[in-house]
């Protein structure tokens, strides 16, 4: 009896070494504890041992049965252990790989350049002024000195809704309004960005929807030198600070004098190369003192107030600045361009 009881505890161990999963150690822990189990069995028969063995036999049956239950414990425990060391090795995070990146859009080239210079003048004491961009004839044309049928306004063929109504061709217009708005008495210090319309063909340079930035600044003695200096500052924070510019007469019906303004070309320093066409300078934008008949009509009295004008085209600036060839990339939204202005 005590041999065969040995031999079971044997057996059952064996077993349970061998044994790899939850399933497994239970199956054994029925079979040999269970209640048809071979120790019960020994257990039950005892009335059949003689005195002396009894005591002897169920003290070893009882011993083994404990001991087979603590070795199940233990392998339960192992195969835990083994579980959770499995699932933590195959769970682990490689912190040194590349996190996946959120795509996120960016702002519309136009849309920094605008900023940028906004950002530049607002530094400078302007204010920034937007208006319709369907606008009265009065507005966009005669109060700047363009009486109807006047010949320069063939230089801004436009979009007319009615007669007296049209798509803005510039954003003077704005500026008249603001003007007006301040019943003769100064400062006024505003630009004016936003979109212009102009019955053009589109192609490389030409687009019959654009963008304008103009500013205005009308005071009592406001002369040329202030539009100087506060074109060379714009020049020199735009373009880098090497920057020299220069002005060449020019004529716009609502400026006398009128001036274009030019940069010394920021690739070459002004020696001469292709994005100046071996000049050595870039045209950036027209100017000039607001013309006294301008400031009339806005309510200044000219012989106290003056000012000074200036308007820009933020196209042919990012153009300019990013070596852009080709004014439709800013309005066909191929992502591949506009991708390529992403703020780091
Ligand atoms: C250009 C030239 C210019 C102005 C715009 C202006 C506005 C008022 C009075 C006088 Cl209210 N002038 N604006 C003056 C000179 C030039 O723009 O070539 N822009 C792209």
């Amino acid at each position: 009896m005590k041999e065969k009881l040995l031999a079971l505890k044997e057996e059952a161990f064996a077993l349970i070494e061998n044994t790899s999963d939850k399933k497994g150690l239970q199956d054994v822990k029925v079979k040999y504890l269970g209640k048809k189990g071979p120790i019960t069995e020994v257990l039950r028969g005892m009335g059949k041992l003689s005195k002396e063995e009894r005591p002897v036999i169920g003290a070893l049956a009882n011993e083994i049965r404990q001991a087979i239950e603590l070795v199940i414990e233990q392998k339960q425990t192992k195969l835990q252990e083994e579980l959770i060391q499995a699932q933590l090795e195959s769970e682990t995070i490689d912190v040194t790989l590349p996190g996946k990146s959120i795509k996120t859009g960016n702002a519309h080239p136009l849309t920094s350049i605008i900023e940028e210079i906004e950002d530049l003048f607002i530094g400078l004491g302007f204010s920034i002024a937007e208006g319709p961009e369907v606008e009265q004839d009065y507005y966009n044309f005669e109060a700047l000195n363009l009486p109807k049928d006047h010949p320069a306004r063939d230089m801004q063929d436009s979009f007319y809704i009615t007669n007296e109504i049209l798509m803005r061709t510039h954003t003077s217009p704005v500026q008249v309004r603001a003007m007006k708005k301040h019943q003769g008495e100064g400062p006024v210090k505003i630009i004016c960005p936003g979109k212009v319309y102009r019955r053009d063909t589109d192609d490389a340079t030409h687009s019959h929807q654009f963008m304008q930035i103009e500013g205005l600044y009308v005071d009592k003695k406001v002369r040329l030198s202030d539009l100087k200096g506060i074109l060379t500052v714009f020049a020199k924070k735009m373009f880098g600070e090497d920057r020299d510019i220069r002005l060449r007469p020019s004529f716009f019906p609502f400026t006398e004098p009128s001036v274009e303004m030019d940069i010394s070309c920021f690739k070459c320093g002004g020696h001469g190369c292709s994005v100046c066409k071996h000049t050595g300078w870039i045209e950036i934008l027209g100017s000039g003192m607001v013309h006294p008949n301008v400031l009339e009509m806005a309510g200044f009295d000219s012989t106290v107030y003056s000012g000074f004008a200036f308007g820009m085209g933020p196209e042919r600036i990012a153009m300019l600045k990013y070596g852009i060839d080709d004014i439709r990339h800013f309005y066909t939204d191929d992502v591949r361009f506009l991708e390529q202005f992403k703020r780091a």
